[in-house]
């Protein structure tokens, strides 16, 4: 071969080259989300208006699938798989990571916050905290979008914190755990995806949630009451794995960042909108809905306290920065 024929190879070569790379990153790119809630759980129709917003916005240069409830990765693994790029993105309890870096537990101190506006002051002030907590771990924030508030079902009324002594009581996290063993009670760790299961069966006999996934797993089959102690306000959170997200072009991240601030935005929204309304079916289907007594709110109290003392023992700085952060958004 003549040495400018074997420039010309070289020259189409690098042109091919170019013009895959080209496509690759002008092409479709196609992400998989596991999630651990129902399709009827409003965080996943949450997330469908955001991935079909996603799909729209991008013209179709980013889709991402949903696989809801468990059905991909069962909840405990979703951060994994998403940490280490086995899927790009996915959607879980945030403070159910509270094991590996307590920073997660922020939104479940008890008593911290009772209402949704207090509620997102949190999430503001833990934001740049946690973000950077999640960076550190392979991992993007985008969003993240709160429970209604969490309560007590059980099967018969609790009047004091002794009528929690011995109770098989379902916790979804380390602080609902806690909760349950500083009450007397005993935690069982299940996952949402398996309540339903673990009531029939009687391997809990009581679990701690808010109205709304009392409502989505049809607990007057089992149990009759709710005691509306508002204990804290958990939430659930969106996160890409950073080497997907770099991946995206410049202008695809940041109309997924804009969807992602109006998902948070129309999440809390209906968390909101939807909270009273599932407390209002919880009692249109006979249970008996109520809120603690004045002796169980000040035991309630000192339980809250103690967690708290105990969160910031664990979180060190980060904790204090939080918690700063928050009484200073609380004054203005
Ligand atoms: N429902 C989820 C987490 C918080 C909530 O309200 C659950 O019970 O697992």
């Amino acid at each position: 071969m003549r040495f400018d024929q074997y420039a010309n190879y070289q020259t189409i070569i690098l042109a091919l080259f170019l013009l895959f790379f080209h496509f690759s990153a002008s092409g479709k790119v196609k992400w998989d989300m596991p999630t651990a809630y129902h399709e009827s759980s409003f965080h996943t129709q949450n997330i469908r208006d955001f991935t079909h917003a996603v799909k729209i916005a991008t013209g179709s240069k980013l889709v991402i699938q949903v696989h809801s409830g468990g059905a991909l990765y069962k909840g405990d693994t979703i951060k994994r798989a998403v940490q280490t790029g086995q899927v790009q993105i996915g959607e879980r309890l945030l403070s159910a990571h509270a094991n590996e870096n307590a920073v997660f537990a922020f939104d479940s101190i008890p008593f911290l916050v009772d209402s949704f506006e207090e509620s997102e002051k949190l999430m503001n002030a833990a934001r740049p905290i946690l973000e950077k907590v999640l960076l550190k771990q392979n991992l993007v924030l985008l969003y993240s979008v709160p429970w209604p508030p969490t309560g007590f079902y059980t099967k018969t009324e609790i009047k004091s914190i002794q009528n929690l002594k011995g109770l098989k009581l379902r916790s979804y996290n380390s602080a609902t755990a806690r909760m349950a063993e500083l009450s007397g009670a005993i935690p069982l760790q299940i996952e949402a995806s398996e309540l339903t299961q673990a009531l029939e069966t009687g391997i809990a006999d009581s679990f701690l949630s808010s109205s709304a996934t009392g409502y989505d797993r049809k607990v007057w089959e089992y149990l009759n009451f709710w005691n509306d102690a508002k204990v804290w306000l958990p939430r659930n959170y969106i996160f890409v794995n950073k080497q997907a997200w770099e991946k995206l072009d410049l202008k695809t991240r940041l109309i997924v960042k804009g969807v992602a601030y109006m998902a948070e935005q129309s999440g809390q929204a209906n968390a909101e909108r939807l909270s009273n309304w599932y407390t209002a079916q919880l009692k249109k289907q006979g249970m008996n809905v109520h809120t603690p007594n004045k002796q169980l709110k000040s035991d309630f109290e000192k339980i809250g306290k103690k967690m708290e003392k105990e969160w910031l023992q664990k979180t060190g700085l980060d904790g204090q920065f939080i918690k700063l952060a928050f009484e200073k958004a609380i004054n203005e």
